[in-house]
């Protein structure tokens, strides 16, 4: 039995997790514009996984008998300077939602709530390996700096990203 405070906390979350798929989304077009298809597929493939997340919230919601709320999104920023600014401002991104996630974990100990503690666990797992991959990105870029073919093969890189549905998580797209 989850509490109403905890319910709205993740419910809250949830709605967080949509704002990062749509921000993806604008990127990835965003990077497409820039002529940049690599960066456009890597920012592709982690709007999916952001709509993972927020599926996952949602089905948890669910199978703890509660009716979710959408909160109407807002607007996200669709003029970016450089790749490496797309990625400073996906790290930055990352970097609150892991703050988010640690709040809700520490919530969930506090109510003595045991399967959002659990639940939460792989969340926690997820936000270091993305906070790195973001980390590993921007150094790479600052190394290339503005040398276009440095640029190029960053981007030919990141058109290797492949989308992995993860085991268990509901489909989202
Ligand atoms: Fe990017 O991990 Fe969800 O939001």
């Amino acid at each position: 039995m989850i509490s109403k405070k905890v319910a709205d906390s993740l419910n809250k979350h949830m709605n967080l997790e949509l704002y990062s798929a749509h921000i993806y989304l604008s990127m990835s077009s965003c990077a497409n514009e820039m002529g940049l298809k690599g960066a456009a597929n890597w920012f592709m493939v982690q709007y999916r996984e952001e709509m993972v997340h927020f599926m996952k919230f949602y089905t948890y919601l669910v199978d703890q008998g509660m009716n979710i709320e959408l909160l109407s999104s807002k607007a996200v920023p669709n003029t970016y300077k450089s790749l490496l600014e797309m990625m400073q401002r996906t790290l930055t991104h990352e970097e609150l939602i892991s703050k988010c996630i640690n709040d809700l974990s520490e919530q969930a100990v506090q109510a003595k709530d045991h399967a959002t503690q659990i639940f939460l666990q792989w969340f926690v797992t997820e936000q270091v390996e993305e906070e790195n991959n973001d980390r590993d990105l921007i150094a790479k870029l600052k190394l290339v700096g503005d040398n276009g073919h440095g640029i190029l093969m960053i981007d030919a890189d990141m058109a290797q990203r492949v989308f992995v549905q993860p085991v268990g998580a509901p489909l989202a797209v």
